[in-house]
């Protein structure tokens, strides 16, 4: 449409209004030092994710930064929690492993040795949960090692899968044709799926109260409300193979695909693919991490990936939600660096952590961003900072270098 006036030189277009073209997120991929084949991911006690591999007995930790760092222990990781006693818990065949964020590793036995743990959760009774997939029982072991197993009537459940801790108090497990049930007394109650084909294997709560799981091999999304109404969404990619799901802090579930990436489906049903590039990756476990991203294992070739949808606030480089003089230590660390990251000091996103990026934290130094996970004060005010830097004649960066040095 043009616009214009009889004395006007100048004709105005007006724009046709368009629909605003939603961007696909960010996807980061982070390399361990080694391991082999991770499976299960967690959201840490300490504010990292953690994540287990299943043919290197190793756990590794993974920080705002993509670092990762890893933990031998004494078996595979099959499952992942984070305990109500500040520590990992490891389901690794026919024991259970406490890991403390220091790396002190201390095992259980489970109590029929025959069996092999693979999902595990932390239930609302503080102790923790597993499936025993082998022989379809479910455990309990509480924090100090004592363990409990329940068997279901014969033939109720067969290919056990993911456990979570329910909205209505119980534990909820995926089962194949079923999604299971079980009280923290041991009652179980299976919800039979439409269709003997359907094939349940992953599952989480969500804001919505309800569960929602992964069908592997019948390519679904699943909801079952805890009143044990189903509905199910099928996966636009066929043979995708849906994996793991969690609740994001965006109001969507995400979920892995075996063949080939990591999607979203929202409360409606709605279901958007995030294909990988490369080669075809064989995504499983996922979590949203404390600083709102979606984490996710690349069981081959051995990756972590990051969805990048969280807020983040300019200056907070360790995404804790509030900037102060830690940030700043991590930006002067990677001044010029080539490492540039939000995580490491580049705000402004061109590649370098520079002059830009410095004035952008130095604008929020001080502030949290609403719901900042720690919202406590830095050491020194930035002004204090700067006007030390600005008596001795020097570059602030060079006065922040000095105090690393001399830290
Ligand atoms: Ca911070
Ligand atoms: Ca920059």
């Amino acid at each position: 449409m043009l616009l214009s006036t009889a004395n006007s030189p100048f004709r105005l277009e007006q724009l046709e209004p368009r629909q605003l073209l939603s961007a696909a997120p960010e996807i980061d991929t982070f390399i361990p030092p080694s391991g082999a084949f991770p499976k299960p991911i967690v959201a840490g006690p300490d504010g990292a994710v953690w994540y287990g591999d299943t043919l290197a007995h190793q756990i590794g930790r993974v920080d705002r930064q993509g670092h990762i760092t890893k933990i031998n222990i004494g078996g595979d990781a099959n499952g992942i929690a984070s305990g109500s006693d500040g520590n990992l818990w490891v389901a690794e065949g026919n024991q259970l492993e406490r890991i403390t964020p220091a790396g002190v590793v201390t095992t259980f036995a489970i109590p029929f040795q025959f069996n092999s743990a693979g999902s595990i959760t932390a239930g609302p009774d503080g102790a923790l949960w597993y499936t025993e997939g082998v022989f379809n029982k479910i455990g309990r072991m509480t924090i100090d090692g004592s363990a409990q197993e329940f068997s279901p009537p014969p033939r109720t459940f067969r290919n056990m899968g993911q456990i979570t801790a329910g909205p209505d108090g119980n534990l909820w497990f995926a089962a194949g044709s079923n999604i299971g049930r079980i009280t923290p007394t041991g009652q179980f109650t299976a919800f039979a799926l439409p269709s003997s084909q359907d094939d349940a294997v992953g599952i989480t709560v969500a804001p919505d109260g309800n569960l929602w799981f992964t069908e592997n091999n019948s390519n679904k999304i699943g909801r079952i409300t805890p009143a044990g109404v189903v509905t199910q969404f099928d996966v636009p990619t066929a043979n995708s193979h849906p994996d793991s799901i969690t609740a994001g802090p965006d109001g969507n579930l995400w979920f892995t695909e075996n063949y080939g990436g990591v999607a979203k489906i929202t409360p409606s049903g709605q279901i958007t693919e995030y294909p990988l590039t490369g080669f075809t990756p064989d995504c499983h476990g996922i979590v949203a991490g404390a600083d709102g991203n979606i984490y996710f294992v690349e069981s081959f070739p051995n990756q972590i990936g990051r969805v990048d949808i969280g807020e983040h606030l300019p200056g907070d480089t360790n995404g804790d939600g509030t900037v102060n003089f830690t940030d700043l230590l991590t930006l002067a660390q990677h001044y010029n660096s080539t490492e540039a990251s939000q995580w490491t000091g580049d705000f402004t996103g061109d590649g370098t952590v520079n002059f830009a990026d410095l004035l952008i934290l130095a604008q929020n130094y001080g502030k949290s961003a609403p719901g900042g996970a720690a919202a406590r004060p830095g050491s020194e005010s930035f002004l204090t900072v700067a006007s030390r830097a600005l008596r001795a004649r020097r570059p602030i960066l060079a006065v922040v270098t000095t105090a690393i040095r001399s830290a």
